[in-house]
């Protein structure tokens, strides 16, 4: 039988990674982002029969209910949903700030990600679908700078084990993916626009890739129905911890 998955952010990085890595496999993909015109370089790359493009932005609530009333009828039946869509704003310490970046990382990374959850959930029920949300480690481990991203990530971590809780006896899966150090456009939008410093962070450190990524989520995707993986933590070996910092005088 042919699956469906429905791709937030597909427009980029892990999102777009993983639209080929289930399309390769023949799910149907929903693929969702604001850019259209990359939504459609999917569809022309994969075919109209494998992907279906919902270009909207996410944190518009009357422009995702219209998306998903507007699924073609082969796109209707949704098994898993794959809450990708996401971003960090800035490095700069709190109190040095832009507060609207907060507000932006807030409505995306929290606001849209739950309401399209609930809004999904009766028909994931229905089909004992399941629930891949990408966290961070950032949600974790607190570094300087990290501050509202980190707490969004926390959220998403902690809401998903909080909906593996309802879910309960439903069969429904939910998993929170928390990834390190990827390259993606992640540190291009976080640096509102610097390619220069995407490229130096990432310069020898051999990151993960958004096909790692992909790779991973088509693996948690098909696991056997009876396993659940509840979080899944991964880095490039080229990243771990360094210890706290203490402050003198
Ligand atoms: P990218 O910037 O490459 O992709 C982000 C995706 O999110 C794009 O497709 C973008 O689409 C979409 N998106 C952002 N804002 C909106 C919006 N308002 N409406 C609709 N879509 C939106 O980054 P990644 O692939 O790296 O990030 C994917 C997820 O992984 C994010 O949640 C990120 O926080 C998380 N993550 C990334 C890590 C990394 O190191 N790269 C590590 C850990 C987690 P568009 O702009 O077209 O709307
Ligand atoms: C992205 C990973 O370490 O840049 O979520 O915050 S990190």
């Amino acid at each position: 039988m042919t699956r469906t998955v429905l791709i937030t952010g597909a427009t980029s990085g892990f999102g777009a990674a993983a639209v080929r890595r289930f399309a390769a496999d023949g799910w149907r993909v929903i693929a969702t982002g604001r850019r259209a015109d990359r939504l459609q370089a999917l569809v022309d790359e994969l075919g109209g029969e494998r992907v279906h493009a919902a270009a909207f932005d996410i944190r518009d609530e009357a422009a995702m209910d219209a998306a998903l009333a507007a699924l073609p009828e082969a796109f209707r039946g949704i098994d898993l949903l794959i809450n990708n869509a996401g971003l960090a704003l800035g490095t700069a310490p709190a109190q040095s700030a832009v507060l609207d970046d907060w507000r932006t990382m807030i409505a995306t990374n929290i606001g849209a990600l739950v309401t399209l959850t609930q809004r999904l959930l009766p028909a994931l029920i229905a089909r004992k679908g399941a629930i891949i949300n990408i966290s961070s480690i950032a949600g974790t481990y607190p570094y300087p700078g990290g501050n509202v991203y980190g707490g969004t990530k926390a959220f998403v971590t902690q809401f998903s084990l909080g909906l593996r809780s309802d879910l309960h006896g439903t069969g429904v899966r939910v998993t929170s993916i928390e990834p390190g150090m990827a390259e993606t456009e992640f540190t291009l939008v976080r640096t509102h626009g610097d390619q220069a410093a995407s490229d130096k962070l990432y310069d020898g450190a051999q990151p993960m890739t958004a096909g790692d990524i992909a790779e991973t989520l088509f693996w948690v995707a098909t696991l056997p129905p009876h396993l659940n993986i509840n979080r899944l933590e991964l880095m490039p070996v080229t990243q771990s911890f360094a210890g706290f910092q203490i402050h003198r005088g």
